[in-house]
């Protein structure tokens, strides 16, 4: 049987599962501004684990921890490289230039997939009017690529192009997990050509909040300084690493299906008359489907709403669907049946 709607606009819709709340109730608390959080610790320790990196940090957002990545790796005057339609450039309300005074240089990939030699051609030779290239930006998987996977040695090959020019390298993998479902490879192959690794524990991971970054001991040394700077130094906050630690046990193993049922959307979706999408492309929980025109995301979405559907206007022709934990097949199968008949 079908539900009455669906929420398709994100996978940050998740809510946190039966065993995070009952984690979260129980959890062994300290004020983490002194580091004595045993919660907190662990979690961090689990993830430098995962990652295959020294240190991790908790941090309460995505966002905040690319920009303490960012503030560590650069200088105010230098350049950022990142993809032209990177989450670091587009939906960071500007952090790399207003908090660490950075100039970010756009890198157009394929779906969101740089090409290392593109990346070689746009850093700038060392001249000294020139803002000196001090970081490339990687996102794996791609959101507004529609959650593609850089390969692991695209990323490796990124990581040496990066290295040859002095340049250190960061991952915005705030799904990184689902990249590695997808790529059939361990979370740390992804993580290694990077200095920093900053993954989501709020997105398809159903916690309620937070994200890691990830690298080494100096490197986190650094970004706990900027973490407190920029207000994100909490206190009893184990509470939340609860919800994380189950995460990363419980969730993290559930990321195929939301790929299953992504494909099974989009195939629906590739054969409706409202809509376009390339297979192809589809890769992990996220499908972009192109509206034809004249119609416009925003009625496509407007239409599909009526219809118990919840999805979000990627762009002027575009309509993002995400899957997620809270999307079953009962989910699935009201936005299949919405899809029955042209908007
Ligand atoms: N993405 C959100 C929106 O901001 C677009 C979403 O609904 O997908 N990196 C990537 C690749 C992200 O997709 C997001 C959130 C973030 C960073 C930021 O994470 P938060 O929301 O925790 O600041």
């Amino acid at each position: 049987m079908s539900q009455d709607w669906v929420d398709l606009r994100s996978d940050t819709v998740t809510r946190p599962t039966p065993a995070m709340r009952r984690a979260m109730a129980e959890a062994e608390v300290g004020d983490d501004v002194y580091g004595e959080d045993p919660t907190v610790n662990a979690l961090q320790e689990e993830a430098a684990r995962l990652m295959g990196k020294e240190a991790a940090l908790f941090v309460p957002s995505g966002t905040m921890g690319n920009g303490i990545c960012v503030k560590v790796h650069t200088q105010p005057g230098e350049e950022v490289l990142c993809e032209a339609t990177g989450h670091v450039y587009w939906f960071e309300n500007a952090s790399m230039a207003v908090l660490s005074g950075v100039l970010p240089r756009l890198v157009a990939g394929d779906h969101g997939i740089l090409d290392p030699q593109k990346v070689r051609e746009a850093i700038r030779p060392a001249v000294y009017y020139f803002p000196r290239p001090a970081l490339l930006c990687v996102e794996n998987t791609h959101n507004m690529g529609g959650g593609t996977c850089t390969p692991v040695k695209t990323c490796e090959a990124l990581g040496a192009v990066a290295r040859e020019h002095g340049m250190a390298v960061h991952l915005d993998g705030a799904r990184i997990f689902n990249a590695a479902a997808a790529l059939g490879v361990n979370v740390k192959e992804i993580a290694a050509p990077f200095d920093s690794v900053q993954f989501c524990l709020s997105k398809g991971l159903c916690a309620p909040v937070g994200s890691m970054i990830c690298g080494s001991k100096a490197f986190i040394d650094k970004a706990r300084v900027f973490r407190k700077m920029f207000g994100g130094g909490m206190r009893q906050v184990g509470i939340l690493a609860a919800a994380g630690l189950v995460a990363l046990r419980e969730v993290v193993p559930t990321l195929p299906e939301d790929h299953r049922r992504a494909r099974l959307l989009a195939q629906a979706l590739a054969v409706h008359p409202n809509f376009s999408v390339d297979l192809d492309w589809v890769q992990t929980n996220i499908v972009m489907a192109k509206v034809r025109p004249p119609m416009t995301s925003a009625q496509a979405c407007a239409a599909l709403k009526t219809r118990g559907v919840l999805a979000s206007p990627a762009s002027a022709a575009a309509v993002r669907f995400v899957t997620h934990h809270d999307v079953t097949d009962a989910g699935l199968d009201r936005a299949l049946e919405a899809l029955e008949k042209p908007l």
